[in-house]
């Protein structure tokens, strides 16, 4: 630790934080100088344990050594090559790897850089395969409230969170409609699992397609669980139905599973622990366990095959200078052969229920309103303060920073994830620190 830099306040002063009060952060700021496994450590040398895996993408915990040789290695042997009219091995194997996990059908990859990436990638495949097929009138997208679907145009245009949306309001993706959330304290609050009530906001989807006609639909987007906005999942059978209303249209389902992918929710992805298959899937974090940036679209099969029968030329014109790059496709093949070796895609499921009794326990603390958790994600809602909205979750997040554990905060709600190689000691870390920090309150 005694080689972090040291940093005075005029440092801190030319970098402009993301998603941040940057103000207030460098009068008091949270510096994290060193990781390994499930802990973070500030210069300080004060250990932090990682109760959100980074920002969800840390799933096989921190500084993976495995990771970081495959990366070296892959950099002094080929440090970039284009994958525009060329192509790398690592490129090709890590779209091989990924099509092996993949629900039945998604079998190709396209590559991206980030979350926000992959669903701006997707939104425009869906626009251009309904193109390829003579049904060019399918330009209309399908969002929903509190979506979180990263920064791109697209993507705040088809997310659902009035902040990440009203400044940039006239700018925004012409043609797209949302969903209701599915959020519902009233009836599903302290629900354990995908709650009870709701299959029927799903029915949503019948009455856009009523209003707007399916031959103006391409596509709806939802996040299986959404994370961003404070962890709602998704009622039982409410997926199933989207898909079903979807088939029934000719519209394509996409499920942004950036959050949700790679062993969060017990499973590979969360496609298969809810048995809905979607023709897309977006994804970024913890395809790389978040130590190179990296995004991937998996495609369906009747979707890459449309654009296959074309003339032969360039079918999509769309990628980035990044796409497939070397090192984070090393990065993809060492990590996903860690997920494999340790398990780590399906070890989510076999701790859930530690996870779910831990969580209920602190019910009954001062102001918590909903506690709803799924594999190894949980959500604990706090009744918000008069007027002053998100002030009572900032306060939890910085008491549990100060306590040695970092969790997220989004308003009032206090979100979990942790890097799905937790043991369940760091378990009882994490909700014994939380109880007295709520306790706090
Ligand atoms: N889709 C989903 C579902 C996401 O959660 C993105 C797209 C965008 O990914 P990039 O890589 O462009 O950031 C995300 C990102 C939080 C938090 O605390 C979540 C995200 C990003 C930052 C913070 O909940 N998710």
């Amino acid at each position: 630790m005694s080689n972090a830099p040291v940093l005075a306040r005029s440092d801190l002063e030319a970098l402009w934080l993301p998603f941040t009060a940057n103000r207030q952060f460098k009068s008091k700021p949270r510096i994290l100088a060193k990781a390994s496994g499930m802990h973070y450590w500030t210069p300080e040398g004060r250990q932090i344990l990682d109760g959100v895996a980074g920002l969800w993408c840390v799933n096989a915990g921190h500084a993976r050594r495995e990771i970081a040789q495959a990366v070296a290695s892959q950099l002094e042997t080929l440090d970039f090559a284009p994958t525009f009219q060329m192509a790398h091995p690592g490129a090709f194997q890590l779209a091989n790897e990924l099509a092996k996990i993949a629900p039945g059908g998604l079998d190709h990859v396209f590559f991206t850089n980030s979350g926000s990436e992959s669903v701006d990638t997707a939104l425009k495949i869906a626009l251009a395969y309904h193109r390829m097929r003579g049904e060019g009138s399918r330009t209309r997208l399908i969002g929903r409230e509190r979506a979180y679907h990263g920064v791109g145009f697209g993507g705040i245009s088809v997310g659902g969170i009035p902040p990440n949306r009203k400044t940039w309001s006239a700018a925004l993706l012409p043609g797209v409609d949302h969903l209701p959330h599915t959020h519902d304290l009233a009836k599903n609050a302290f629900s354990r699992g995908a709650p009870a009530h709701g299959a029927q906001l799903a029915d949503e989807l019948e009455r856009l397609v009523a209003l707007h006609d399916a031959s103006n639909i391409a596509a709806v987007i939802v996040e299986p669980i959404a994370g961003s906005t404070g962890v709602l999942l998704p009622p039982q059978g409410y997926l199933r139905r989207l898909r079903e209303i979807c088939n029934r249209h000719g519209i394509l389902l996409i499920f942004d599973e950036v959050i949700t992918g790679f062993g969060r929710t017990g499973s590979a992805f969360a496609a298969q622990e809810f048995g809905v298959t979607p023709d897309l899937i977006t994804l970024a974090k913890g395809l790389t366990n978040g130590c190179v940036p990296m995004g991937a679209v998996l495609v369906g099969q009747q979707v890459y095959a449309a654009f296959m029968q074309g003339p032969d030329g360039i079918e999509l014109f769309h990628g980035y200078t990044y796409s497939a790059h070397p090192a984070a496709c090393a990065a993809g093949l060492a990590t996903l052969a860690l997920y494999q070796k340790e398990g780590l895609l399906t070890r989510a499921k076999s701790l859930a229920g530690y996870w779910e009794e831990g969580a209920h326990a602190l019910r009954g603390l001062p102001h918590v309103i909903d506690i709803r958790n799924y594999g190894l994600i949980l959500a604990v809602e706090l009744e918000s303060l008069p007027g002053k909205l998100g002030a009572r979750g900032f306060e939890v997040f910085v008491n549990c920073f100060e306590r040695g554990l970092l969790v997220r905060q989004t308003g009032d709600i206090i979100a979990l994830s942790p890097p799905l190689i937790i043991e369940r000691g760091q378990i009882d870390q994490i909700f014994s620190t939380l109880a007295q920090v709520l306790r706090g309150q």
